[in-house]
């Protein structure tokens, strides 16, 4: 047994009831497809026999080819007789009497379609499963920033291709590290059609998954409930699949110059809400981390700089411009000075972010300092250097000065 069909085997044993199939018997996908539907784990042998004789199916295999989106609704016989109409109108009772009598065996018999169909593609083309390695699935609506997310991430693309992120065309598939230790990352385009595509073939796109980050614009209020619906829908398929993947959730686009902001810190904290009221009502204990993220705030954590580098993006004087580029190699100096002004800015931003919080330290010390009715000590530059290191605060402001004296002659 090659290593791809033992992956695959284990895949799809979490579906299946080890009691009544031994493992070691398969060798190949069509074995599985020979299996008969009690084999599902999910299934009881009550159901499984209701289904073999309502939609006259006897194994995986046949399951795999009926409509998922409404298969009690296959029985139904289409005939233009009236007597093909009578059996139809009973038929038609007759299975919603089914509904209410067992009202889990639609869905059930919708994941075992889902799960067939599965063992079915992978026959045909193995895209579903990456059996060699972590899949992340980076997904949300159209435009929410998922490629910029990832250019940033992997850093492929420097400032002048994060202008010019177009959307993405159905799945956009990478693959990174060899042999066995291979970490695939899947770029899912947003816009509608994929979407519902992605949504009814769940099975192709969300299984073995490790890790799903899931990216809303908090830019974009009007698209809230869309895009809480689509995840909502995203999580129903990863339970059909049983898939828990660890999730991020990256409340995105919130830019440094934002962070102030009422509107949006209203907004942060309301998805925040609606998250977790989905995910308590889901009760399937999937783990999530929220994350505020900005494909800007890697450039810069300081406004100021960030909103400098996004109206240097968007002027028509871009490095992609052509009058730009006739001037031979300037394009490419121009990005490689901006890069290094990034740099050099990013760690003076980090060293002010330092600073800021040792300031704010010290400063509720001596707040508290105030309050114990103690003196405070205010050193004067003329101290000598042995004080001067004692007044911890001092020391700081000068770190501060020397600082922004070297961001003032960078000109930012
Ligand atoms: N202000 C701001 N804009 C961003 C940020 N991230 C991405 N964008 C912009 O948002 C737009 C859409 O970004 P994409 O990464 O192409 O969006 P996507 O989610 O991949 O879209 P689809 O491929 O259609 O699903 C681009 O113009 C990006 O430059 C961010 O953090 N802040
Ligand atoms: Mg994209």
């Amino acid at each position: 047994m090659t290593l791809e069909i033992s992956s695959i085997i284990k895949v799809f044993s979490k579906f299946l009831d080890s009691d009544s199939v031994k493992l070691s018997k398969l060798h190949d996908i069509k074995d599985i497809k020979k299996l008969p539907l009690h084999s599902y784990r999910f299934l009881d042998k009550e159901e499984s026999t209701m289904i073999k004789q309502l939609l006259d199916i006897s194994n995986i295999g046949d399951a795999s080819k009926l409509n998922k989106d409404n298969p009690l609704e296959d029985i139904v016989i289409v005939e233009d007789s009236n007597e093909s109409k009578a059996l139809n109108d009973d038929l038609k009772l007759k299975t919603e009497a089914l509904k209410i009598k067992y009202p889990t065996l639609e869905e059930k018999l919708k994941k075992a379609i889902t799960i067939s169909a599965l063992i079915s593609s992978i026959e045909e083309d193995k895209d579903g499963i990456e059996v060699t390695g972590q899949k992340v699935l980076v997904v949300g609506l159209d435009n929410a920033g998922k490629t910029a997310t990832l250019s940033k991430f992997g850093g492929r693309l420097g400032i002048s291709d994060t202008i010019a992120t177009h959307p993405t065309k159905g799945v956009v598939r990478m693959k990174f590290g060899k042999a066995n230790l291979n970490l695939f990352i899947w770029d899912l385009g947003g816009q509608e059609e994929y979407r519902e595509r992605y949504l009814t073939h769940p099975e192709q796109y969300f299984v073995q998954l490790d890790l799903l980050i899931y990216v809303i614009d908090i830019q974009d209020e009007k698209r809230f409930d869309e895009s809480l619906d689509y995840f909502k829908k995203i999580l129903d398929s990863l339970i059909l699949l049983e898939e828990n993947p660890f999730i991020l959730f990256f409340i995105h686009k919130f830019d440094p110059e934002l962070k102030g902001d009422p509107k949006i810190l209203l907004n942060v904290e309301l998805l925040k809400d609606n998250l977790n009221e989905i995910l308590k009502n889901k009760k399937y204990g999937f783990e999530i981390e929220i994350y505020l993220t900005s494909i800007y705030s890697m450039i810069s954590r300081e406004p100021q700089f960030a909103k400098y580098i996004k109206n240097l993006m968007s002027s028509h004087y871009s490095l992609t411009d052509p009058t730009v580029r006739k001037v031979d190699g300037l394009g490419k100096t121009l990005e490689e000075t901006l890069n290094a002004v990034i740099r050099l800015s990013e760690s003076l931003s980090t060293q002010l972010n330092d600073l800021d919080s040792r300031l704010r330290v010290l400063e509720a010390g001596a707040f508290q300092a105030a309050q114990t009715g103690l003196p405070l000590e205010i050193a004067s530059p003329s101290q000598s250097s042995t004080t001067q290191k004692k007044n911890a605060r001092l020391q700081v402001l000068n770190e501060l000065k020397d600082l922004f004296g070297r961001r003032k002659s960078l000109d930012l």
